[in-house]
């Protein structure tokens, strides 16, 4: 009994010398001190005009190193945006917002709740802000459907059963107030529908004013797909102009694809244009031009809305379509 007294003692001795020797090691105030708010959540400011490129922050301070979670909500369109860490004080190095959204729709001018909680604790705390002004998203937008399809797309829509290539405004929505829905039932055709941008039709410069550096360049869209169905692919080409005859050869230049199959929930997916290969049928084959990605010779985007033709009804929903740089576009 003695024994395991001492032995408990010096053990105890052994792991208190440890921990005082060990600098990097959590202070004994973050593991035993009581959690205490200290600063309530406010923010930097009532109102914010994300347009002009401001940006919000809130704070908060409590009194032991916590993780913790802040969850700003949109009142009228439900747009969410979470923003987490782990620290005694919430800043502006740590808890700053530009305007983005989390998870779809993206926010509206409107009054914002804003929550902050912190994970195994009930504590939480309040506060709200107003965005005034939307964030500018930063890249070469190639359609929003804010006013349906841009009148640059050309269109083909096969002759089929509950045929949709249309601009849709029922929620759930993604970007803005309006994204653009491809559905119908072909039996005997994969393709349901075609959508084309030429760059001349778009803003009549080469490559889309597309830089050269591929690893640069991202293309995006935000996609989801009924959610009772799960048939529906929309499949994107794009063709280079590889010896700028204005004219897209298919057995010389080359067309890079990716394939999208979504899911039930709006899901922004980003690509960097280097990722990009050449599909047949949708597996991998060997690019037809000089095999090098060339996003300045780019001379049109296709879309294409694919389903086996034994599949019955698909339906897929898309957004933003849009190629930023350096990243993944924000929206
Ligand atoms: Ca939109
Ligand atoms: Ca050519
Ligand atoms: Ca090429």
């Amino acid at each position: 009994m003695r024994k395991s007294l001492l032995f408990g003692l010096c053990l105890l001795g052994l792991l208190a010398c440890k921990r005082d020797l060990d600098p990097a090691g959590p202070l004994l105030t973050d593991l035993y001190g009581d959690f205490r708010v200290l600063e309530p959540l406010s923010r930097s400011a009532g109102q914010i005009d994300f347009s002009t490129g401001q940006r919000a922050h809130f704070t908060a301070r409590v009194s032991v190193l916590s993780d913790w979670e802040i969850q700003i909500t949109g009142r009228n369109s439900g747009a969410v945006k979470v923003i987490t860490g782990r620290s005694r004080e919430i800043d502006v190095t740590n808890a700053s917002w530009g305007g983005e959204t989390t998870r779809f729709p993206t926010f509206q001018t409107e009054a914002c709740d804003v929550q902050l909680t912190f994970p195994g604790r009930t504590d939480t705390l309040r506060s709200s802000i107003e965005v005034t002004g939307l964030r500018a998203i930063d890249a070469i937008i190639l359609d929003d459907f804010e006013t349906g399809l841009s009148t640059a797309w050309t269109t083909f829509v096969q002759t089929g059963a509950d045929m949709k290539f249309l601009g849709a405004t029922t929620p759930p929505l993604a970007e803005g107030l309006q994204y653009y829905r491809m559905g119908g039932t072909v039996g005997w055709d994969w393709l349901k529908g075609l959508l084309t941008l030429n760059a001349s039709a778009y803003n009549s410069t080469t490559g889309f004013g597309l830089p050269n550096n591929a690893t640069q360049v991202h293309f995006n869209g935000i996609f989801r797909q009924r959610s009772d169905l799960t048939n529906g692919i929309v499949l994107f080409q794009f063709r280079e102009d590889e010896n700028g005859d204005g004219v897209f050869t298919p057995a010389t230049e080359d067309m890079w694809a990716i394939e999208i199959r979504p899911g039930a929930n709006w899901k922004l997916e980003s690509i960097r244009y280097a990722d990009l290969t050449a599909l047949e049928n949708g597996a991998p084959t060997a690019p037809k031009g000089n095999g090098v990605h060339e996003p300045q010779k780019l001379l049109r985007v296709d879309v294409l809305f694919l389903a086996n033709p034994t599949s019955g009804y698909s339906e897929c929903d898309m957004d933003l379509l849009a190629f930023s740089l350096n990243g993944p576009v924000q929206p």
